[in-house]
């Protein structure tokens, strides 16, 4: 049997960060590269340099390392996306497509690829979408993703390549920030609550969107990426659920701990994307196929968030 050798794509950005370390743990430092656009040194063990829209790059670090899995984690996400809609096309859709062929021809086992719930747009019962709900989305991020999505099918029923993949909801989580989404005022908030700064939320009080905790959206990808091949019934991308909230349930919460924390709402273009998606996700599929269920609640994120961002954050006296 081959030794599993993983190569992290987009390893430093907001996920990134966390799934390395969490793969570091399950597969052994020396067994998981990660690579970025640039060497932030923040990761332990391999770092190479990557633009993923390079396959020349690409194939060179699959052959020098013997890569057997890659987690393709690169993309410019909603928000950044609309501000130049051809650069996120190119980027999000060549990256994938390297990805997907240096698997095929290297015979790798396995690729994760995250694709959102910006797949969705304004077509689907917004208060409990379904798996099989069209997809007609709005952005190009979302667009990108619904694409990515079918080419992975398509790998899989043309070649066989075994690209496993979750619509994740936007992700709160106190290790890393997010780059440039519309569900990142989830994780901005807290950062602004504990500074005892007022926030400046840019969507509107009553705007739910569907959200996971960090610790519940690595644990959702390893669940799915050591699932038996035959009980990946969906070769699209599984709909991903942990819990949905508002800017103003999120206060309220935050409120409980912090009673003088205070916002302010002054929405943006990002209420428009917000809106065309999701207030809440029905993930039936991922729960039969491979037994998901997410442990977190509005009450214990936001407790969970304050509590590790307050002992990061704390000034070294
Ligand atoms: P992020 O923006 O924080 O990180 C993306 C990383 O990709 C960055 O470190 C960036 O430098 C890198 N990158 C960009 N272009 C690249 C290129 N050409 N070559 C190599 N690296 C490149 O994103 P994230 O929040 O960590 O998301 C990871 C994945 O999960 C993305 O595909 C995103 O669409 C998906 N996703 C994230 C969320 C979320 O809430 N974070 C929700 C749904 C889906
Ligand atoms: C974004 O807001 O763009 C991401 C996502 C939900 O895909 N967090």
């Amino acid at each position: 049997m081959k030794t599993t050798k993983i190569l992290i794509v987009g390893a430093n950005g907001q996920l990134g960060t966390v799934m390395t370390e969490a793969l570091q743990q399950r597969f052994g430092l020396a067994n998981v590269i990660s690579s970025d656009l640039v060497n932030k040194e923040q990761h332990q063990g391999a770092f190479e340099t990557l633009d993923a829209t390079n396959y020349d790059q690409l194939q060179q670090i699959t052959v020098n390392h013997g890569i057997t899995q890659i987690y393709h984690l690169a993309a410019i996400l909603s928000a950044s996306g609309e501000n130049n809609p051809l650069y996120t096309w190119e980027v999000n859709m060549k990256a994938l497509l390297n990805v997907l062929e240096v698997a095929r021809k290297y015979n790798m086992d396995r690729v994760f690829y995250p694709s959102s719930i910006a797949v969705f747009g304004p077509a689907v019962n917004k208060e409990f979408t379904s798996q099989d709900s069209y997809l007609n989305p709005t952005t190009v991020y979302g667009i990108s993703k619904a694409a990515g999505e079918n080419w992975c099918q398509y790998y899989f029923k043309r070649y066989g390549l075994d690209v496993r993949s979750l619509r994740y909801p936007g992700v709160v989580g106190y290790q890393s920030m997010p780059g440039g989404g519309t569900t990142d005022y989830a994780v901005d908030i807290f950062h602004k609550a504990i500074a005892s700064e007022t926030y400046h939320c840019f969507l509107k009080p009553d705007t739910r969107l569907p959200m996971i905790f960090m610790e519940d959206a690595i644990e959702a990808t390893l669940q799915l990426m050591s699932t038996p091949k035959s009980n990946i019934k969906i070769r699209t991308s599984y709909n991903l659920s942990g819990l949905s909230f508002s800017p103003l349930e999120l206060s309220r919460e935050i409120k409980k701990h912090i009673p003088d924390f205070k916002i302010v709402y002054e929405p943006d273009f990002r209420q428009n994307i917000a809106e065309s998606w999701p207030r809440k996700i029905n993930d039936k599929d991922a729960r039969m196929d491979w037994g998901w269920m997410p442990s977190y609640s509005l009450e214990s994120l936001t407790e969970t968030m304050l509590s590790k961002l307050s002992q990061k954050l704390k000034p070294v006296s």
